[in-house]
């Protein structure tokens, strides 16, 4: 082996060994909600080297990175066997997505990838593009990987090669290691993103949260987010979707809105946490927000707090399409602490942690958007008034 070879070997190995044992470290300027973390918890440079690289000399004199990878981000998440499990979004530079499950001791720090990406089954058309998967163990039995499939538009005007259309791909496991692929959920809508599955039945039927979209990018008279069910799973069909969080106008949704993670059940209801989209002079603007639906009534929205949950700061707001957060996985332990996975401007993976008593309170307790202005001084009038007795 050349020096030249042997020396670039060893730092990279260096470099990515340093960066998979770095301990991370709670952020103590937080909202009392939750608190964000120093580091980011998953990245290109998590990807195994031997997933990028050929380190045959005699093929690769140069030790060349022979596979790149753009991006790591928006991850659906699941404990697993006492290990805290992100299955990320990896894009290459190539710009196609694929699926790779990665996996940590303690949900903050040190995630490393499993061996091998995931190698998903297609259907009988196949996937160009596969994204954005969330993890839902089944009352059913399964696990559920709910996803993105996007293919190009069969009826694109000749000439142009953007026109997509996207529909919500399933798979299920029970080892998180096979893959089962079943047939494409079918709904009334024309494109379709940020399909989620309802953990429990629902009147004995699989409850999909939809996100129904007239084109690939904008929900034009679509959006909000609906709920419909399906009878079998192995051939998911919603004939009626309802929407149960409509766009508003003047809201952090108004252009967009999608579920993030399945829904988390507590005392007092789910709590959803969901991703909505206003558009700016610089573009369109992701944040989270978070409300509850009815233990026994999914479909009514029971509180909603005004504004966005969690927002780009700082260095998150950069990236390959900056301006946004999204978040597709979080996992609740026995304990009630929350680990919340966000993405951050489709670039690499964040951990914020509160508990589920925090989030309970921030969803029933926070004031809904009023609206207007107006609304908004008289909350912080009120806030002043009561805090007389207090401060
Ligand atoms: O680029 C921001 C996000 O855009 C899409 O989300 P939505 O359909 O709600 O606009 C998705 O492609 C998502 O992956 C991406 O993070």
């Amino acid at each position: 082996m050349h020096q030249q070879f042997k020396n670039r070997l060893a730092e990279l190995k260096q470099t990515q060994d340093a960066l998979l044992i770095l301990k991370n470290k709670k952020l103590l300027d937080a909202n009392g909600v939750y608190y964000r973390y120093e580091n980011t918890v998953l990245t290109a440079a998590h990807i195994p080297l031997n997933w990028r690289y050929d380190f045959n000399e005699a093929t690769n004199p140069y030790l060349m990175e022979r596979f790149g990878i753009n991006a790591v981000f928006n991850a659906g998440a699941i404990k697993w066997q006492d290990k805290y499990l992100m299955a990320a979004r990896v894009e290459g530079a190539d710009r196609k997505s694929f699926f790779a499950v990665a996996e940590s001791a303690n949900g903050i720090d040190n995630f490393t990838f499993w061996d091998y990406p995931v190698l998903m089954p297609e259907t009988d058309v196949p996937d160009t593009n596969i994204y954005d998967m969330r993890l839902i163990a089944h009352e059913d039995g399964w696990i559920y990987g709910i996803f993105c499939t996007e293919r190009k538009d069969p009826n694109a005007p000749a000439g142009n090669h953007s026109a997509a259309i996207a529909q919500c791909g399933i798979a299920r496991t029970k080892d998180m290691l096979q893959w089962v692929r079943l047939p494409d959920l079918k709904t009334p809508s024309a494109q379709q993103r940020n399909v989620v599955l309802h953990p429990e039945f629902v009147e004995g039927q699989y409850a999909f949260y939809t996100r129904p979209q007239d084109s690939f990018i904008e929900a034009r008279e679509g959006g909000g987010i609906g709920i419909g069910l399906a009878k079998d799973i192995t051939l998911a069909v919603v004939e009626k979707e309802t929407v149960i969080d409509p766009r508003v106008y003047h809201t952090i949704y108004e252009m967009k809105n999608g579920l993030g993670p399945a829904p988390m059940k507590t005392n007092h209801g789910w709590i959803h946490l969901a991703h909505g989209v206003r558009n700016t002079a610089a573009g369109l603007r992701y944040t989270l927000y978070m409300f509850m639906t009815g233990l026994n009534d999914i479909t009514r929205v029971t509180h909603k707090p005004g504004g966005y949950f969690l927002a780009p700061e700082g260095e998150e707001g950069i990236g390959d399409v900056s301006n946004v957060v999204f978040c597709n996985g979080w996992i609740a332990d026995a304990d009630g602490t929350v680990f919340i996975y966000y993405a951050s401007s489709d670039s690499r993976m964040h951990v914020a942690t509160s508990t589920i008593n925090q989030l309970i309170d921030y969803v029933m307790n926070t004031p809904e958007d009023g609206l207007n202005s107006g609304a908004s001084a008289q909350k912080v009038y009120a806030l002043i008034n009561n805090n007389v007795n207090y401060l």
